[in-house]
């Protein structure tokens, strides 16, 4: 039986599975620039964040209708479920979607579909963060906000992903402080391909919580010590570093200097079915790349739920 875990770090959109996008591509007449699901298997080769976003945005494509959002959401908690998570905090991309026409509605309603009932049907609570993309303007993230109203129940968190570099958290303050307003709270990617002084940034400016990523604090010792005396959660995920090059191979990757730091750091699968596995292969990898010890596993699998945003009374199950 998988250790019970929760996952902190999961795009839903990065969950599309080739399979699953060309049979929604067939179902929905969208077209594809792949031949068969084998060559689009082989495009998974990144050299960089952009170039995995470019891919991304476009599979993105194939999901039109609530039933997509839902079945997309559906094959995720299947395989979490098998995985031992027990909690998963699911990132969505709204504007990725309103860009080509599809309402946030049908992306919302379709992933709730999937999620309200989620607990009973797979045995995983679930909450959605809601994700502005860094590389568009505040002002459509102000009015991605403002879609999202109706919506604030099921809604527990703003985040901030896509292309990093030359988008530092400021540009986004205004619209952090209104998702504060309305009771939401806050993480951000950060310190993924962008520099240690965006995670300070996220924090002193847009007050997050948690730092998706985070992996570039070891640059900054002195900012190193402020996440430690402050528990300040970093969601690390590994293959994604080396898919995207952050890192050059898994043997090189910073967790297990992290952990023995005594940052909170958590392993999550980021966009799984790019990257080469979903949250257990990610941490089976990483235990044998680093030789992580049992005390270091158990540290892990506390700290997805010390990290986590769970009601308080299921924490207390878990800690
Ligand atoms: C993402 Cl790995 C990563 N980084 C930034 N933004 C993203 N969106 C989806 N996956
Ligand atoms: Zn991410």
């Amino acid at each position: 039986m998988p250790v019970p875990k929760a996952e902190l770090h999961l795009h839903i959109e990065g969950t599309l599975e080739p399979e699953l996008a060309f049979a929604l591509a067939e179902r929905n007449g969208a077209e594809l620039p792949f031949a068969s699901v084998d060559e689009l298997h082989h495009a998974y080769k990144f050299e960089d964040l952009q170039s995995f976003l470019d891919l991304y945005y476009r599979l993105t494509d194939v999901l039109r209708v609530e039933r997509d959002f839902t079945e997309l959401a559906e094959a995720y908690l299947v395989r979490a479920s098998a995985a031992g998570v027990r909690h998963a905090e699911i990132f969505f991309d709204p504007q990725a979607h309103t860009a080509r026409g599809v309402p946030f509605a049908t992306v919302i309603d379709g992933l709730w579909a999937a999620l309200r009932d989620s607990e009973r049907r797979y045995g995983i609570t679930t909450k959605l963060i809601m994700c502005f993309l860094r590389d568009l303007s505040a002002e459509s993230a102000l009015e991605m906000l403002s879609a999202a109203e109706p919506y604030l129940d099921r809604i527990v968190a703003v985040g901030l992903d896509s292309a990093e570099v030359g988008h530092p958290p400021a540009k986004f303050a205004a619209v952090y402080a209104r998702a504060r307003e309305l009771g939401l709270r806050a993480v951000a990617h950060a310190g993924e391909e962008g520099p240690a002084s965006y995670v300070a940034e996220a924090l002193d400016v847009l007050r997050v919580e948690r730092i998706d990523h985070g992996i570039r604090v070891l640059e900054d010792p002195e900012l190193v010590a402020r996440l430690v005396r402050e528990r300040i959660p970093l969601t690390v995920c590994p293959f994604s570093n080396v898919r995207l090059r952050v890192i050059d191979k898994l043997a090189d990757h910073p967790l297990r200097k992290m952990l023995d730091l005594g940052l909170v750091a958590t392993v999550n699968s980021d966009d799984p079915a790019y990257f080469g596995g979903y949250v257990q292969e990610n941490l089976d990898g990483i235990q044998d790349a680093l030789n992580l010890t049992a005390d270091h596993l158990r540290t892990l699998a506390r700290n997805s739920f010390e990290a986590s945003f769970i009601d308080e009374p299921t924490r207390a199950r878990y800690l």
